[in-house]
């Protein structure tokens, strides 16, 4: 019928989304669904057909297929209609072009992904990634899945201008995959080997396992658009001598299960040291300087960051993503001059590494993911305050300081290096940063 945003229900319109004039609205409005109904109801005329409302506050009108066909006062209580007569004069139309069965559908988008020396080409042109790692988390849900959550999510990805993630550390619910391709954001699938520390963890059989599961996570997400790059761990002890090969052998194998896309994994080991790397299509590093090294020295970031780049790019001439950084920060800390888990902190540490990420963007820096969207909940130890506190966002969806910084600069980039000409289809589009 015309602009729409995606509406989970039951949730509250006011929550989910960023626009203040949806915060505090009190009035109308139009709720659209569009349902498709077995065969055998709309054919067999012993069946009564009902639309069953569970309630609408607080006078609803309701059109199914654009007839009027029922108007109710008062809230909180169910009522109902019987549309037999509307869903046949429906069936009559689609039979016009043939017999109608029972179908679904699954869209399907069709691009290209190519990895050069220094860039990353989605349908030839350079892409560069500026998003945020996730997690599947969140008060009283934990992992759960969840519509309300997960759209409240994606319009923060939208505010925040962000146009990538990585499933940071395994494969997320389809459904958000499916959220990923119609909002177009683009995704680095990521496999659920966190933690291979060990020497054991190296071993045949668990590289057997990995390759197996590396195949079901391409048999299951490959017709996915978004998804740009599956990452196949996340930071190995790949400095290990049986690294090398493990990873030659998985990445070869998910290579050849799916020749269409680049592979990675994400390394925070030396370059000089890392024998996973010469097998990967881009490099993913984390770092945390000023963080868990050098902490509290916010001005050597710029240099040990350049130095990372530097070391990584003339060693292996392939593209970077600086796939974490970040700091800890308590929502409501204030401390100025900036000091560690102040949300001041946070802020001046992402400045530092904006700037030396700006240095080498457009050179063969191809990207940039957050650590992390929002705070999650951990097992407790001595480095964690109720959990990890990376977010930018509190674990209830809340922005801290350093969102608007970070939002400021992710626009920035999205409308120096988004495509031209690209209309917006519908409201919950129109502030895609990638199409
Ligand atoms: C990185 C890990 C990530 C952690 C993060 C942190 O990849 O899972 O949550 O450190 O310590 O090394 O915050």
């Amino acid at each position: 019928s015309g602009p729409t945003l995606d509406m989970p229900v039951p949730s509250s319109f006011n929550d989910i989304g960023q626009d203040w004039r949806l915060r505090h609205f009190v009035g109308w409005v139009w709720y659209e669904r569009e349902v498709t109904l077995p065969e055998r109801w709309t054919q067999d005329p012993r069946i009564r057909v009902v639309l069953r409302i569970g309630s609408a506050h607080s006078y609803a009108i309701v059109w199914v297929n654009g007839i009027n066909t029922l108007e109710h006062e008062g809230g909180y209580l169910p009522f109902e209609v019987d549309i037999s007569s509307l869903v046949q004069v429906r069936l009559t139309a689609q039979t016009s072009v043939g017999p109608v069965s029972d179908f679904y559908t699954l869209p399907v988008g069709i691009r290209t992904v190519a990895v050069t020396e220094s860039q990353f080409l989605i349908n030839g042109k350079p892409f560069y990634f500026h998003g945020v790692n996730k997690h599947e988390d969140a008060d009283i849900r934990g992992k759960g899945f969840d519509w309300t959550l997960l759209v409240k999510d994606f319009n923060l990805l939208l505010w925040l201008g962000a146009n990538a993630f990585r499933t940071s550390h395994y494969p997320y619910a389809e459904e958000v995959l499916q959220m990923c391709d119609r909002y177009g954001i683009v995704v680095i699938d990521e496999c659920p080997a966190v933690g291979l520390v060990l020497p054991q963890h190296f071993s045949n059989m668990s590289m057997n396992h990995h390759m197996r599961v590396m195949e079901e996570l391409v048999r299951r997400d490959k017709n996915h658009p978004a998804v740009v790059m599956w990452s196949v761990a996340n930071e190995p002890a790949s400095s290990l001598e049986s690294a090398g090969y493990y990873f030659k052998m998985v990445i070869t194998h998910t290579k050849a299960v799916d020749p269409s896309r680049p592979v990675t994994f994400v390394t925070n080991s030396n370059y000089a040291a890392d024998k996973g790397a010469p097998y990967v299509d881009v490099i993913c590093v984390n770092s945390y300087y000023s963080w868990y090294h050098d902490y509290g020295h916010l001005e050597l970031i710029q240099l040990q960051l350049g130095t990372q780049f530097e070391n990584w790019y003339k060693t292996y001439h392939k593209p970077i993503i600086q796939s974490e950084y970040g700091a800890e920060t308590i929502v409501g800390f204030h401390q100025d001059p900036p000091l560690m888990f102040s949300e001041e902190y946070q802020k001046a540490l992402l400045e530092q590494y904006h700037l030396g990420l700006d240095e080498k963007r457009g050179k063969y820096v191809v990207g940039e993911l957050i650590w992390n969207f929002a705070d999650f909940m951990t097992n407790q130890t001595p480095q964690r305050v109720l959990g990890n506190k990376k977010g930018i966002f509190t674990r209830q969806r809340q922005p801290k300081a350093a969102a608007f910084l970070l939002r400021e600069r992710y626009w920035k980039i999205a409308n120096e290096t988004r495509y031209p000409h690209s209309a917006a289809r519908s409201q919950c589009l129109e502030n895609s940063p990638l199409i």
